[in-house]
């Protein structure tokens, strides 16, 4: 690694998506998500478990009202332990108590990062009223010595920090320093962030690696990188530095919480894969991990950190170490979609290969990890397979997570359903096959949320003289170059189609935009370069020149039609394909193809065309591919076996729609892995 190679995301308030894929996306962010998820927050949702997340926030903040009122700091410790999905017995009648998951704060802190980026791209007075006063109801909350975290204020602060395996109060420091990082940059407003800093302050007094201090470290990880990001904002040293305990402490021996009680789940000793150290990546310290394990999430919000640390601190061991996991991921664990999460055991990675369909957990916010991984990885070096991951888990495993309309969501994103299945069988009781309103574990809505509305840092990333365009979509980008300002402007209409223009002006100086070849793209073309000094390097075609006004440079992916199959370790897929184009993986639902796609088949050789469909109102490059329908054999004599015989099949065309856009007409079958002949 080489410092000179860093680059750093485009701020949000200096890029603007003009793109017809992903403006809509962002839209039903601001339109949809974000007021929905507000009425979600304070209960007001009807036919919706409540969350009680502003209520708690209320609660804590009346709470300390009262104690100041009596001259008394805190309220006498009185625990009682609620486990993990409280909720009361009769809902007209609450008391002053903590409801909800122990982490239910983090859903305010996500929803106020969303509306964050969403400010950067369309000034909204209104919203932002809105999340000033809800800031304040939460600032109301924290405790005089910095503390905030509602679950423990309500219930009794001699608990705190007591169960950091399961209880997630780092987690939601976490969230809160990435929303309060989010709303400072895209307001200029500091009052979350100096309730964070606050937070944080007490946090490091309590953990670290002095004597006397505390060697826990969070039990769902999100507060090293969230750190990194408080550390990038204020300058303050001390919150890198406890990033970096936090980091280094995990995985050491003994094994900080087996020193914990931890009432809500226990998980057996001695199992050859000891869960309990390898569910929170605790197993071995960090440099020394060579294999994705446990909770997917967890891993990758880990492994993002890490890299945050690698790069901070110029560290080539730190990042030889999140090399080789994002590998493992990549080429052992990872669904074609960009789902990660074999086993909803434990919500985590299973072993090498082992890539169920109809039981895959592949959790939206696991993949929207990934996303975070693959970014901080680009920013140590521009190489291409970590935008190719980036892109890939974006239009599938991700935005399948969302209905095209914006108003239901996937917790858990299958590449098989089959509904009755979903609902007969125990092992699949994970999988759902129609979207849902909301979760009572309600993770994965807000962080599609904030993901989807800061898209632009995910697209852009710079250094002094180079644009970095990793994800191509329609947008304008402001860089400054030796005192002036570049406007880049990117146009084209991915991912229907493959062509990209660039052009960019304002700025007489030469500089560099660096493209990223898509890993999809077997031979590309590009045109305008003429007078440009061009290199191709680690996937990425760099064009230093100076960008004259009227002039573009223009870049041809096609987007071929491909059949791809799978290592033939992943058992579940042997003998089948699946159909891409550029980013896009295809599936097949019933709505399309008739019941029992278990017994369609896809022609090897035979004729693919694109066709263009609108699929609940949203307009798609659908495929069809040859195919047959094996005829049902039943033994004449009655009775489940039969002597073997070549099937009778009749010749169809097999109808494939943007895995994406699955389960958006009504509850059916689907599938993306489909026989050969
Ligand atoms: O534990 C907090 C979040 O809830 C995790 O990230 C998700 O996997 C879900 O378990
Ligand atoms: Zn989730």
């Amino acid at each position: 690694m080489n410092k000179a190679d860093y680059n750093y995301p485009i701020s949000l308030r200096k890029v603007q998506i003009t793109d017809d894929f992903w403006k809509k996306e962002m839209e039903l962010v601001r339109n949809e998500i974000i007021p929905y998820q507000w009425d979600a927050l304070n209960d007001k949702v009807e036919g919706a478990n409540p969350s009680f997340c502003m209520r708690n926030f209320k609660i804590a903040g009346k709470q300390n009202k009262e104690r100041a009122e009596k001259g008394n700091s805190f309220k006498e410790p009185v625990y009682t332990f609620r486990g993990f999905e409280a909720l009361p017995e009769d809902p007209d009648n609450l008391e002053d108590k903590f409801y909800g998951f122990v982490f239910q704060d983090s859903d305010f802190y996500k929803w106020v990062e969303a509306v964050a980026y969403s400010l950067t791209q369309h000034p909204d007075s209104e919203l932002e009223k809105l999340a000033d006063e809800a800031i304040d109801i939460v600032c109301a909350a924290q405790q005089e010595d910095g503390y905030l975290d509602t679950y423990y204020i309500i219930n009794g602060k001699d608990k705190i920090f007591s169960n950091l395996r399961d209880h997630h109060e780092l987690y939601c420091f976490g969230h809160l320093a990435e929303g309060a990082v989010a709303y400072y940059q895209a307001t200029g407003k500091d009052k979350l962030l100096k309730a964070t800093m606050r937070f944080a302050d007490y946090i490091n007094n309590y953990f670290g690696p002095e004597e006397g201090k505390c060697k826990g470290y969070p039990g769902h990880e999100i507060a090293e990188m969230a750190l990194v990001r408080l550390y990038e904002v204020t300058g303050e040293e001390k919150y890198l530095n406890l990033s970096s305990f936090f980091v280094e402490e995990r995985g050491q021996r003994p094994y900080y919480y087996d020193g914990e009680e931890h009432p809500d789940i226990k998980i057996e000793k001695g199992h050859e894969n000891d869960l309990r150290y390898f569910y929170n990546q605790a197993h071995l310290p960090v440099r020394e991990q060579k294999e994705a394990t446990g909770h997917a999430v967890r891993a990758v919000y880990l492994y993002s950190g890490m890299a945050d640390l690698a790069r901070l601190k110029n560290d080539q061991s730190m990042y030889d170490a999140c090399e080789t996991l994002w590998d493992n991921i990549v080429n052992e664990k990872m669904y074609i979609t960009g789902g990660i999460g074999g086993t909803h055991l434990g919500e985590a990675f299973s072993y090498p290969f082992d890539l169920p369909n109809d039981t895959a957990y592949a959790e939206t916010c696991a993949s929207i990890g990934l996303v975070f991984f693959a970014r901080r990885m680009l920013q140590m070096k521009a190489v291409s397979k970590y935008a190719d991951v980036m892109e890939l888990a974006l239009y599938n495993g991700i935005l399948s997570g969302m209905a095209l309309d914006g108003k239901s969501f996937f917790y858990v994103n299958p590449l098989e359903s089959v509904p009755k299945a979903c609902r007969l069988d125990e092992r699949k009781w994970h999988v759902k096959p129609v979207r849902q309103k909301w979760f009572g574990c309600a993770c994965c809505p807000p962080n599609l949320a904030r993901l989807l509305s800061s898209i632009g840092s995910y697209a852009y990333t710079e250094k002094e003289d180079t644009l970095f365009v990793h994800l191509y979509m329609g947008s304008k980008v402001e860089k400054e170059i030796g005192g002036q300002t570049a406007v880049i402007s990117v146009e084209g209409e991915f991912p229907w189609a493959g062509t990209v223009r660039v052009s960019a002006c304002g700025c007489d100086s030469e500089f560099t935009i660096a493209l990223r070849i898509p890993n999809w793209c077997r031979n590309y073309t590009v045109k305008g370069t003429d007078g440009a000094t061009t290199e191709v390097k680690d996937g990425y075609l760099y064009v230093t020149k100076v960008w004259k006004e009227g002039e573009s440079v223009e870049l041809s992916f096609p987007m071929e039609l491909r059949m791809l199959q799978a290592d033939t370790r992943v058992r579940e897929d042997i003998g089948k394909a699946a159909i891409m184009r550029g980013p896009i993986v295809y599936c097949l639902e019933e709505v399309d193809n008739g019941a029992d796609l278990h017994l369609l088949q896809v022609a090897k050789d035979g004729a693919m065309e694109i066709v263009d469909r609108d699929i609940a109102g949203t307009k798609v490059k659908a495929v069809t591919v040859d195919g047959y329908r094996k005829a049902a054999a039943k033994n004449a004599g009655g009775g489940l076996y039969h002597e073997y015989e070549e099937a009778q099949k009749e010749a169809v065309k097999l109808q494939y729609v943007p895995y994406y856009t699955w389960a958006n007409r009504g509850e059916n079958e689907m599938q993306v892995w489909t026989v050969t002949e």
